[in-house]
Parts: C-alpha cells; sequence; structure tokens
C-alpha cells in the first residue's frame, strides 16, 4: 500500500473517525492542552495553580538594555528563527548554469511568502541589472515600437496584486512515488507575494497591436536569455509588467529590476529580468522553452502549452520537516491554491481519504493567491494518513495519484497536482507515503 507503511491494514482498521473528533464541543481548549501530559509544565501556567509573576522570573534582558534603533538600517529575522530558510536538494543542480531552492512551507503562516524565503530558479544564474541602463523594448507586430527606461515605465498607472507563482515542475520528482522527506521539497518551488506594476494591457494598448498580432514573446536580459510564448488574450488579460514585490522593489533574484506576472500560469512563462516583447502572429517553437515545457502522455502524445496550474493543496504542519510534539488539541495548517481562480473548500482527511471533513479557510480569500487553510483536532498518539484536497470555484477537485496517473500516466516531470499523504507515526514524526 505505502512505503514504510507495514502496519497499514492494521491502522485503517483504527481509523480516526475525523468528524467525530474535530469538534471539541465538551472540554475547553485549556482542558485539551492540560491533558495532553507532554505539555503538563504549560499546564500549571495555563490553569492548574496561580500564575504570579514571579514564576516567570527576570531574564538578563530584561535586566540590560537591547539594540539601538540604527543597529539594522534594514531589517533581519530574529536570530532564533534561522532554520527558516530556502534550501537546496544536492542532488538536484545547485550551479550558476542551473539552480533551484525551495520554499520553507512548513515554517510560513498566512498567504504572503517573505521576500527572502521565495523560492528561486535560474537557468543561467540571476544576474545584477543597474535599472538606470535597464529598457523594455516592444516591438514586431505593433503600430508604435517603444523602448521604455525604468523611469518612463514608473509613470503608467500601476496597480497592486497578490498572485502565487508554482513551478510547473513542482512535485515533479513524486510522480512515481514518494521520494523527498520535506514539504519544502516535495511542493516549495512556489510563492506568493504582492506586486506593484504595469498592466501588460496597458503597454500593448500603448503600442497597438496589430490585427495579425495573436502571439507574445517575452525574452529576459539573463545569460539564458530565457523566452516563452504567450498567447495574446493571455497577455491583455491580467498580466503584469511588476518591479515591486512585497512593497519594496524586486530583489535580485525575482527579476530586479522588472518580471512578467502571469497570473495562475506556470512560472517558467513568468520571464524575469524582462527585457523584450515581441508580438508575433505565432508562437515560437524553435527559439525558446516551450519544446521541453511538454508532458509526455500514457499513449505517446505530448500536452502542450499546459500553462495552467491545477488545483492543488498540501500540509505543511504536520509534516516531515514539522513533526508533532504533544498529543491533545492541536492545530493543522496548510496551503491550497488554484489557476482558475478563487479557492471555494479544502477538506481534510486523518485516515487516508476514508473520512474527510472541510478546513477552515482563513482570509484574505484572493483569486490565484495561496489561500490558508487550518483544522483544529484531537491527537490521541495513534498512526495518522493526513491528506488534504481542494475544490476550486469552477468544482474541480484535487485528484489522487491513481485519478492523475490513469489519465496522465508517469512520463511527465510536470503538472503533478495530486493529493499528498503524510503518515504520521506514534511519536509524532511524519514520513512521505503513497497510498493507493
Ligand atoms: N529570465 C528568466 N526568467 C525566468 C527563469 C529564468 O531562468 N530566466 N526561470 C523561470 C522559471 S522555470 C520559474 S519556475 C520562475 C521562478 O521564479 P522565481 O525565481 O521568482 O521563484 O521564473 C521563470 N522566469
Ligand atoms: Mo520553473
Amino acid at each position: 500500500m505505502a512505503k514504510g507503511l507495514g502496519a497499514s491494514d492494521q491502522m485503517l482498521g483504527r481509523v480516526v473517525r475525523v468528524t467525530d473528533a474535530a469538534a471539541p464541543a465538551g472540554p475547553s481548549r485549556r482542558q485539551l492542552i492540560a491533558g495532553g501530559g507532554v505539555l503538563a509544565a504549560a499546564a500549571v501556567a495555563l490553569g492548574a495553580g496561580p500564575a504570579r509573576p514571579q514564576d516567570i522570573g527576570i531574564a538578563d534582558h530584561t535586566r540590560h538594555l537591547g539594540t539601538s534603533v540604527d543597529e539594522y538600517p534594514y531589517g533581519v529575522p530574529s536570530p532564533h528563527e534561522a532554520q527558516v530558510i530556502r534550501r537546496s536538494v544536492p542532488w538536484l543542480t545547485a550551479t550558476r548554469e542551473s539552480s533551484i531552492n525551495f520554499t520553507p512551507l512548513h515554517e510560513l503562516e498566512g498567504i504572503v511568502t517573505p521576500s527572502g524565503v521565495c523560492f528561486e530558479r535560474h537557468h543561467a544564474g540571476a544576474p545584477d541589472i543597474g535599472p538606470a541602463e535597464h529598457r523594455l523594448m516592444i516591438h514586431g507586430l505593433v503600430e508604435r515600437p517603444l523602448v521604455l527606461t525604468m523611469a518612463e515605465l514608473r509613470r503608467f498607472p500601476p496597480v497592486t496584486r497578490f498572485y502565487f507563482l508554482e513551478c510547473a515542475a513542482n512535485s515533479g520528482m513524486e510522480w512515481r512515488g514518494a521520494q523527498l522527506n520535506g514539504v519544502q521539497f516535495t511542493h516549495g518551488m512556489i510563492h506568493c507575494v504582492q506586486y506593484a506594476g504595469v498592466p501588460l494591457r496597458t503597454l500593448l494598448e500603448e503600442c497597438g497591436v496589430k490585427p495579425a498580432g495573436k502571439w507574445l514573446l517575452a525574452e529576459g536580459a539573463d545569460a539564458a536569455a530565457m523566452t516563452r510564448s504567450l498567447p495574446i488574450e493571455k497577455a491583455l488579460d491580467d498580466c503584469l509588467v511588476a518591479y515591486t514585490m512585497n512593497g519594496e522593489r524586486l530583489r535580485r533574484e525575482q527579476g530586479y529590476p522588472l518580471r512578467l506576472v502571469v497570473p495562475g500560469w506556470e512560472g517558467n512563462v513568468w520571464v524575469k529580468w524582462l527585457r523584450r516583447l515581441e508580438i508575433g502572429d505565432q508562437p515560437w517553437y524553435q527559439r525558446e522553452e516551450t519544446s521541453k515545457y511538454t508532458d509526455l502522455m500514457p499513449d505517446g502524445r505530448a500536452r502542450q502549452f499546459s500553462w495552467l496550474m491545477e488545483p492543488k493543496s498540501v500540509i505543511v504542519n504536520p509534516s516531515p520537516q514539522a513533526p508533532l510534539t504533544a498529543r491533545g488539541a492541536n492545530v493543522l495548517r496548510g496551503f491550497a491554491w488554484t489557476g482558475n481562480g478563487l479557492v471555494k473548500r479544502v477538506d481534510v482527511s486523518l485516515d487516508g481519504g476514508i473520512n474527510w471533513t472541510p478546513a477552515r479557510l482563513e482570509g484574505p480569500l484572493l483569486p490565484k493567491c495561496l489561500t490558508q487553510f487550518y483544522h483544529d483536532f484531537v491527537w490521541n498518539g495513534e498512526p495518522m494518513l493526513l491528506q488534504s484536497r481542494v475544490i476550486d470555484e469552477t468544482g474541480y477537485v484535487q485528484p489522487t495519484y491513481q485519478q492523475l496517473i490513469d489519465i496522465r500516466g508517469v512520463n511527465s516531470v510536470y503538472h503533478n497536482h495530486a493529493i499528498q499523504t503524510w503518515l504520521v507515526n506514534e511519536a509524532g514524526g511524519a514520513e512521505n507515503v503513497r497510498v493507493s
């Protein structure tokens, strides 16, 4: 049934009925926490005895002055949070020729990914481009070709928008079986930030796209000169030419000074260090990545132009990098997203997909964004098989591995959006497993 899951039948015979355990109507949260023996010490402070000021003592940091306001002109995270970092997988390349690292999803909360831990994917390293010399050229099948400086771009009316970006290869290692023990590595090729920039439509209207102009080529100024083709309908819909991310200018690794934002579509088309947009009457198959970004189907044919990032969700806590530490009351945390627009519902299962219960969606709920979900549960110390599945506003239900593989086979690298399973053992540790 699953890798590392010997006593599976036995476990499924003792399934925790989620709907029974989920809503503790009787005992208070304080009692539930006190009931979890591991937290006995906390229970004292929480309820068992009188809480007196001397119980917490006077620490060193209360006796001495702290740091001054000019020590960190640009702030850094608390030194106690040094584990919240991007990580790479040793056997995946981390060279300048082609590199990838992963967002620590299990450490994050809310829909905004802090800029410093947004995963990076570079085909030829991240160039350092001065804004004064950078230009954006728009040409091809247009009435009035344009070459814009950054200062000129900033004079167009901007918009601000939150969007997720997911690499099409996210979870790509997992098609044939559970591989990587960590949600950072199985699902961490995603981030969600707030952009400011100019709608691509505004710039295209400024240039006047000719009627024959049906495709747009976007080109980066990195050593890969990465290029992708987009249909003009998407370019005129919700794409942005963005210069800001989470309130400050783009980070170098995210495309400073300019990147294309293509909401809901695979990360590869979000060209960074954007320097050129060409309008044409057909896609530029030969010159670009499109040929690589296809999905080989079981019948030998390949899906092309599979840009949409389909509905997907994952539990980030507990997960292999974030074990459970106490019995009793616990909160399950996760993220859901869909390139179609809004997340409508997320269900969670603690028994490998036998029983499902809706999770609590925590706002803001924005289209083409990460959506945070929570589920309060009581852990009695028995093993669990944790799963989540998202249903989006179009009614699309996130598929199981079996459902996905039945249609797409296992030859694809891209667009794995199947339901993830974590096996939680008696000690609270979690492991990446596959259930049939
Ligand atoms: N110019 C350029 N743009 C690029 C890339 C690149 O290597 N060069 N990588 C693409 C890929 S494959 C992905 S998944 C996203 C990653 O964006 P990020 O580094 O902000 O996470 O950028 C895309 N845009
Ligand atoms: Mo990517």
